[in-house]
């Protein structure tokens, strides 16, 4: 085993002197270039290259659809999906928490690589730099047209704090996406407001938005329609969303992105709000789950993708289209505290397991904060059944490049393997990935099975602490992660912290 851990450690590393040569002789040979690489006309593109409709919901759990275990909150849709496509029950978002989970699903790079990717304010500027290789980028170089609809949350505009009065840019738009419908943080931070492209929607010039961040969340200042939000918002009360609306808006523009795009071929980032906080669902799902408001927003949610999916058939797409259903961090049930969050608590829960069997939630760097549901159908494609390949939001930079028959640039996507092969379910081929990085309020690494956890920075002036070597789990046996088995294994300790280190130094870790 640790002879494979090395000899893997090598490929996937090769001297960047070597990696430049390769990269010079397919560039003579005319292979490789970005411009060769992309495909030459429109009917070049034919339908062979499917739609793709990404969506990434936000903060549901391992265990909070009926496919992956749920009994108390019912998603047939999303079921559907599942029967009719391939589950994943080791797939991961790139981070346990929104902001660096959408920078590296966006950009196929770590975002912990990256300096200012925390969860951003609503005052942050755009933190993807315009001309940069996106996922919408590379596919609009394949013909397609590219749209976002949902939650942001990686900033707008060049400098904060983002002045929403007046053209929002840069945003979506500069760095590669046709069109943008936004909810533009979260939906517990300000401004409440939707973005339609580069505008606030029924913004009125004579009432501007500013924000002041220095309101906390539960302030007498800080609640917009009746909720308490992180960061005050003055001003634009006309163009103020409906909490109880947003996932019937954010739906709304989804089906109608695809119905106006059905000639061509297109890529829809849909990014929901549910199942963030404030859980508001419309009056249609509340109390319809067994599991209190959090299930019921999870049942909101797959109405969404049932709604999707209905115009999807209902043109006649399904067929060539690639549909994905997953998540943005692990889920978390948050508390009804003095800020009155409408939220979901240990009992109103009732029992519901929403990250199955996982230790740990939302921001940690066991299972729970990062491995999620994942659902992928392209009907005669994308191979029905289940599977236990290590598949991350990460890669789909690097497979809409497989798909749509582009080879990446050298530089692009440091950390995006293509995981085609495991989403069609090709038997012959060896794991897309055998390693990933997990990214919680500490780093983690997986190979294969087997899961390390460095230990916790020491506090000053403590001794010496039990757990000092970090944590060791095999996850083939320890779903759980219960045992740490670092003690018992101190060379897999040493030779997994060993290949942590040198994928954080390499700033990359494809081959
Ligand atoms: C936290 C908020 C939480 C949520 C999270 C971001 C508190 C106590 N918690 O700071 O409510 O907004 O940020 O969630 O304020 S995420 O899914 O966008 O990463
Ligand atoms: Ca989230």
């Amino acid at each position: 085993m640790f002879a494979r851990i090395v000899r893997h450690g090598s490929a996937l590393f090769p001297p960047s002197s070597s990696r430049r040569a390769v990269l010079a002789i397919l560039v003579a040979c005319g292979v490789a270039t970005w411009a060769l690489a992309a495909p030459q006309d429109e009917t070049s593109r034919g339908r062979s290259r499917p739609n793709i409709v990404f969506i990434l919901a936000d903060d549901i759990g391992y265990g909070d659809f009926g496919c992956y275990g749920a009994t108390k909150i019912k998603t047939p849709n999303i079921d559907r999906l599942a029967a009719e496509g391939r589950r994943f029950t080791d797939a991961h978002s790139p981070s346990a928490v929104c902001t660096p989970t959408r920078y590296a699903l966006m950009t196929g790079e770590y975002a912990w690589r990256k300096p200012g990717t925390g969860i951003l304010p609503g005052t942050a500027a755009l933190i993807i730099e315009p001309g940069r290789l996106t996922v919408p980028a590379l596919l609009k170089r394949a013909g397609y047209t590219t749209g976002v609809v949902g939650k942001w949350h990686l900033g707008l505009g060049a400098t904060a704090p983002t002045d929403y009065n007046g053209v929002i840019k840069p945003g979506p738009l500069e760095i590669g996406f046709d069109y943008a419908w936004l909810l533009p943080a979260t939906g517990d931070r300000t401004p409440c407001v939707w973005i339609e492209n580069h505008r606030v929607v029924g913004l009125d010039p004579a009432d501007p938005i500013s924000l002041d961040y220095s309101i906390e969340r539960g302030h007498p200042l800080s609640y917009v329609n009746g909720i308490p939000r992180i960061g005050r918002q003055i001003g634009g009360k006309a163009a103020l969303w409906k909490d109880d609306e947003i996932a019937d808006v954010l739906t709304g523009k989804a089906v109608a992105f695809i119905e106006k795009h059905k000639d061509r071929p297109f890529f829809l980032y849909f990014a929901t709000h549910d199942i963030h906080v404030p859980r508001v669902p419309h009056a249609r799902f509340r109390g319809t789950s067994q599991a209190g408001v959090r299930g019921d927003v999870v049942q909101e949610f797959d109405w969404s993708v049932g709604e999707v999916l209905k115009v999807l058939d209902r043109l006649g797409l399904a067929d060539n289209t690639l549909v994905m259903v997953t998540s943005d961090n692990g889920g978390v049930l948050d508390t009804n505290g003095p800020d009155h969050v409408n939220s979901g608590t240990v009992e109103t829960n009732n029992g519901h397991m929403h990250n199955g069997p996982l230790r740990g939630n939302k921001g940690s760097p066991y299972e729970g904060g990062t491995r999620v549901p994942f659902v992928a159908r392209w009907p005669g494609h994308v191979k029905p059944g289940t599977s236990d390949a290590l598949i991350c939001h990460v890669d789909l930079l690097a497979t809409a490049a497989a798909i749509t028959g582009q080879t990446l640039p050298e530089e692009a996507g440091p950390d995006s393997f293509n995981i085609l092969p495991a989403l069609l379910g090709d038997p012959r081929d060896r794991p897309c990935r055998d390693h990933l990085v997990e990214h919680g309020n500490r780093l983690a690494l997986r190979l294969g099975t087997w899961k390390y956890i460095p230990a916790a920075a020491p506090k000053a002036k403590r001794g010496k602490r039990a757990g000092e070597d970090g944590e060791l789990y095999d996850l083939a046996t320890d779903l759980g992660e219960t045992t740490n088995l670092a003690a018992q294994h101190p060379e897999r300790v040493k030779q997994m912290a060993a290949l942590l280190q040198r994928i954080r130094s390499e700033g990359r870790s494809r081959p």
